[in-house]
């Protein structure tokens, strides 16, 4: 239920790769999981001998070494493009968006510490909507960024999944492109079948 395995999950899916997932809690401090992913953070791979953390390198590594059925446009603009967005999704939308699930879900039911109510105020009236105005200005009216499907696609909303999960929609009426956007990414047949997934997990959760 991390937006960020979700997309090295997605990228193994597209690629018709089996693999074993292993669960790892974040936000603990692990000492043998710092060895292959030094700051601590989910996802990292082992694939032989090679071994990484971070999703981009994550989802990289994998079209590189894995070329069929691309998670990344192939020309060169395109490519710079598609790194901007992904950046973006990471380090903007999901911190935010999915900050929204770490205060209502992770927090009390994982930690059982209390809801920062502040904290989930700030993300909705201050943060998010930046972010999803800067959304609108980019998102595509029609299909994917660069034809395909791209991990630029899914990082510049996998945060708001989580956001879901948190009770946060995004206003359709305020941003109706983007709200769009987020339905294609849901629809696309790989993403239906891990939020599925995700969706029997968190039923289990209660
Ligand atoms: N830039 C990283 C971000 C990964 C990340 O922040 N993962 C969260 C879980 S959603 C995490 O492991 N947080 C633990 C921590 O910050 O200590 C990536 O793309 O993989």
């Amino acid at each position: 239920m991390s937006p960020y395995v979700r997309k090295a999950i997605a990228a193994l899916a597209i690629k018709g790769l089996d693999f074993e997932q292993k669960d790892q809690m974040p936000f603990v401090d692990d000492p043998e999981y710092r060895k292959i992913s030094p700051l601590g953070k989910i996802p990292a791979l082992e694939d032989g001998d090679a071994v990484m953390c971070d999703s981009t390198i994550v989802c990289e590594y994998l079209d590189e070494a894995y070329p069929e059925n691309p998670v990344y446009p192939k020309n060169p603009a395109d490519r710079a493009k598609a790194r901007w967005l992904e950046e973006y999704g990471d380090d903007k939308v999901g911190p935010n968006a999915s900050g929204l699930f770490f205060h209502k879900f992770v927090m009390p039911m994982i930690f059982k510490q209390p809801t920062d109510e502040a904290a989930i105020a700030k993300i909705i009236d201050q943060d998010l909507p930046p972010i999803l105005d800067y959304l609108e200005s980019q998102v595509p009216e029609e299909g994917f960024f660069f034809g395909d499907f791209s991990m630029a696609d899914l990082s510049l909303v996998s945060g708001f999944f989580n956001a879901e999960y948190a009770g946060y929609t995004v206003d359709a009426e305020r941003w109706s492109k983007t709200a769009a956007f987020i339905e294609r990414v849901r629809t696309y047949p790989v993403m239906t079948k891990i939020l599925g997934d995700e969706a029997k997990l968190i039923a289990l959760m209660g």
